[in-house]
C-alpha cells in the first residue's frame, strides 16, 4: 500500500470514530430526554455480560421496565436467554463487525417507543479490543472480566478499562481452582483508570450483585 492510501485508511478510520462519537451524543440526549438509564456492558467473549443482566434483571424487572439490546455476531442465545425474565430484547446481529456503534443504537432509539422504558442495558459483542473506539452513547461503560481470563488480562487490554466507568471481575467463585490474585487485578485496573468503580462478582452464586445493582440504580 502506497503512504498516500496509508494515510487515506487513518483518515476514514478518524471519520469513522468522530461520526460515531457525533451520534452517540445524540443517543445520549435522547435517552436523558426521556429519562431512561442506559447501561454499556463490554467484555471478552464469555466473560458473564449475559450472565450477568440476567442476574441484574432477574431481580429488578418487577420494579422497572427494562429494555435490553443484544449485540452478537450471529445469533440470539443471548436475547432468548434474557427474555427467559419476562424483559423485552432487540438482537442486534452485527456480521464481520466486532463491536457495536452508536449508529446501531440510534436505530433503535428512533424505532421503539422510548416512552415504555425506565432503563436500557445494551451487552455489546463480545471483544476486548473493537467496543473501546465506539461509544454508544449510555450513561456509564462497564467493562467486565473473568478470572478465568487470566491475571494479566487487565493490563494486556489497557483501552477498555481506561474509557470505561465501572469493571467487574467475575466468575469469582472460581478462584480457589484459577492461579489469579484478585487484589493485583483490581491494582492493575485502578494503575490504568483511578475513577473506576470495580466489583467482585459470580453470576453464577449471585455474589455482590445487589451491591452491583445499589450502586448503578443510585
Ligand atoms: N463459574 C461461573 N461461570 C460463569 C459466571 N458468569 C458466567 N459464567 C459462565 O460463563 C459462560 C459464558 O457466560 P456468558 O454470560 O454467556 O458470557 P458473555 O460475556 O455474555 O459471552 P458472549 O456473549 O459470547 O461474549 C456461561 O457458561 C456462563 O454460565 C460466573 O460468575 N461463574
Ligand atoms: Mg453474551
Amino acid at each position: 500500500m502506497s503512504e498516500k492510501n496509508i494515510s487515506r485508511v487513518i483518515e476514514l478510520n478518524e471519520d469513522l470514530i468522530e461520526n460515531n462519537d457525533r451520534l452517540a451524543e445524540q443517543n445520549s440526549k435522547i435517552l436523558k430526554d426521556k429519562n431512561i438509564r442506559a447501561f454499556d456492558f463490554v467484555g471478552a467473549i464469555g466473560a458473564g455480560k449475559t450472565a450477568i443482566i440476567e442476574k441484574i434483571v432477574e431481580r429488578i424487572s418487577n420494579d422497572y421496565r427494562i429494555l435490553v439490546i443484544n449485540g452478537d455476531v450471529a445469533t440470539r442465545i443471548d436475547a432468548n436467554r434474557i427474555e427467559k425474565y419476562g424483559v423485552r430484547t432487540i438482537q442486534i446481529n452485527t456480521g464481520r463487525e466486532c463491536a457495536l456503534n452508536s449508529y446501531h443504537i440510534s436505530q433503535v432509539l428512533k424505532n421503539y417507543n422510548l416512552n415504555e422504558v425506565d432503563i436500557l442495558f445494551i451487552e455489546n459483542v463480545g471483544n476486548l479490543i473493537c467496543p473501546s473506539d465506539f461509544i454508544l452513547g449510555a450513561e456509564k461503560r462497564i467493562v467486565i472480566v473473568s478470572i478465568t481470563e487470566g491475571p494479566w488480562v487487565i493490563r494486556k487490554h489497557p483501552m477498555l478499562f481506561k474509557y470505561s466507568d465501572m469493571a467487574i471481575i467475575n466468575k469469582i467463585d472460581l478462584k480457589d481452582i484459577m492461579d489469579v490474585n484478585i487484589e493485583v487485578m483490581k491494582k492493575d485496573a485502578k494503575e490504568i483508570n483511578p475513577n473506576l468503580k470495580i466489583f467482585i462478582t459470580s453470576a453464577m452464586t449471585g455474589e455482590n450483585i445487589s451491591k452491583l445493582i445499589n450502586y448503578i440504580l443510585n
